[in-house]
């Protein structure tokens, strides 16, 4: 693509849109970077920079005669596509892409790419180190934190790219071509952004979109949404299973990781040579072999890499112990899915802190998974009154609503005793309280490690 002197419209002043604006004026093109968001300021955002830039900034509405002038407008990820915003520019033939496709048509190298509603984080994290131990150039980028534009301008011939990719970015892609893909589940997220769960399945999908039989996508045998798919995938698809033993692919039998050819079975490891914790953490890791033996990395580097591989940030990671109560952060667990995984993880009673901004989420599973576990259930957030709603129906009643995540983390506190666990995992997007989930996570392991000073 050529991007030469080409007026290209950023929207979103975050990370990816920053990100894609230095990206365009390195490749010679001419950014405007806009942000629908009064609240947002100049200043700040061009700090964030970190390098002086020549792109004009426009906060709040886009003047007419600038946006008679773009050639083709970058989304974040973050910015629907599906807006009369977009289409106007789309009515007026100017091509409407994502970070991400920007990323790859400028990028080089070979991309593997993750998608899934959950365990994509840890999968990504665990493929990227498998990678970048084995391989001299390689980058670990996308949904899990880091822009893809930021890495684009180093990439060699000879790179590989580790890419976590979110049904928001697969909306925006057109070229994006990964020699392996993988989708790890679908379960219901985000249906306030995908309406149906018929888009949501068909956005993840696509992850395929441009891959053809010598490219590999791996899928979960045990998820209906990514089971089914192989009879439509482009890809030759690879299963994994933690349920069943397969004839072709890579299982959970017992304890040990086991693959089969045709048939014929090998063991891989015992799932206690593993640091992560969890069923759902088996999953990840199957995936993420299958992902780099699919790729071509020798068997022992990888298994080498997964037995020291330790929890990702955020995801159900143990924070510390205070007066003998294991407090734990899974501000990562943003659906109800997640947040179900988080407290099956957990082996003695726990108190959940939950709560945060309305994806249209249902949280009936979840009050379900508590059985006897979850002693108490502190809600803050946009949610609170919905989700003690729902437990209420399910005939939980130790539910206490708070103003925020400081009083959530005192009334853990109090209510505690010896040998139980406090579990930050909110089956809810941060949004409102909070920019990210990062950022919730960080205060939340501060205010627990501030108890200490009690
Ligand atoms: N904005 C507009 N118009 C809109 C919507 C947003 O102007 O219609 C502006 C906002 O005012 C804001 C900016 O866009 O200033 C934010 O853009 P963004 O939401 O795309 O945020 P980024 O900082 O670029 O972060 C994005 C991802 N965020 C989202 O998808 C919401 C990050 O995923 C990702 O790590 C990052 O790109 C790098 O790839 C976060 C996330 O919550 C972790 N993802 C969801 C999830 O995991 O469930 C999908």
């Amino acid at each position: 693509m050529n991007l030469m002197g080409k007026k290209v419209l950023v929207v979103g002043c975050g990370i990816s849109g920053i990100g894609s604006t230095k990206l365009l004026e390195k490749v010679g093109a001419n950014p405007i970077l806009f942000d629908e968001n009064t609240k947002v300021e100049e200043a700040a955002v061009r700090q964030r920079f970190g390098e002086p830039t020549k792109a004009q900034i426009i906060i709040g509405s886009l003047p007419e005669e600038i946006e008679k002038e773009v050639e083709m407008v970058v989304l974040s990820p973050g910015v629907p596509s599906d807006t009369a915003f977009a289409n106007q520019f789309r009515n007026r033939k100017v091509p409407v892409i994502g970070e991400i496709e920007l990323a790859y048509v400028c990028g080089k190298g070979k991309i593997l790419a993750i998608t899934g509603t959950n365990g994509k984080t840890t999968t990504t994290a665990l493929t990227g180190k498998i990678m970048q131990e084995y391989f001299a150039s390689s980058y670990i980028v996308g949904n899990i934190g880091n822009p893809y534009t930021d890495a684009v301008m180093e990439m060699r011939e000879d790179t590989v790219t580790v890419a976590e990719i979110s049904s928001f970015q697969l909306e925006t892609i057109r070229t994006f071509h990964p020699a392996v893909s993988a989708i790890l589940n679908i379960t219901p997220d985000h249906l306030d952004r995908h309406h149906t769960m018929e888009n949501y399945v068909k956005v993840k999908q696509d992850i395929t979109q441009n891959q053809n039989k010598d490219d590999i996508c791996v899928l979960n045998y045990e998820d209906p949404y990514t089971k089914d798919f192989a009879e439509k995938c482009p890809a030759t698809v690879v299963y994994f299973s933690s349920a069943r033993k397969l004839e072709n692919g890579y299982f959970l039998e017992g304890e040990d990781i086991k693959y089969a050819k045709d048939g014929n079975v090998v063991t891989l490891m015992n799932i206690h040579e593993m640091k992560l914790l969890g069923i759902h953490n088996v999953e990840n890791v199957m995936a993420a072999i299958a992902i780099s033996e699919g790729f071509g990395v020798p068997r022992e580097h990888i298994l080498q890499v997964v037995r020291n591989f330790t929890a990702v940030e955020h995801r159900i990671e143990y924070v510390t112990t205070v007066n003998e109560v294991d407090y734990y952060n899974d501000s990562k667990g943003t659906n109800p899915d997640a947040a179900i995984k988080a407290v099956q993880a957990m082996n003695r009673p726990t108190i959940v802190i939950g709560g945060g901004y309305d994806k249209d989420s249902t949280y009936d599973e979840w009050v379900e998974s508590f059985g006897d576990k979850v002693q108490y259930l502190i809600l803050l957030g946009q949610t609170k009154e919905k989700i003690a709603a729902c437990a209420k129906e399910h005939g939980f009643i130790n539910v206490i609503l708070v103003e925020s995540l400081e009083d959530a983390v005192k009334t853990a506190y109090e209510k505690a005793k010896p040998g139980e666990a406090v579990l930050l995992s909110p089956a809810c997007a941060s949004w409102g309280m909070f920019p990210n989930y990062e950022v919730r996570g960080k205060m939340f392991k501060e205010l627990v490690h501030k108890l200490k000073e009690l």
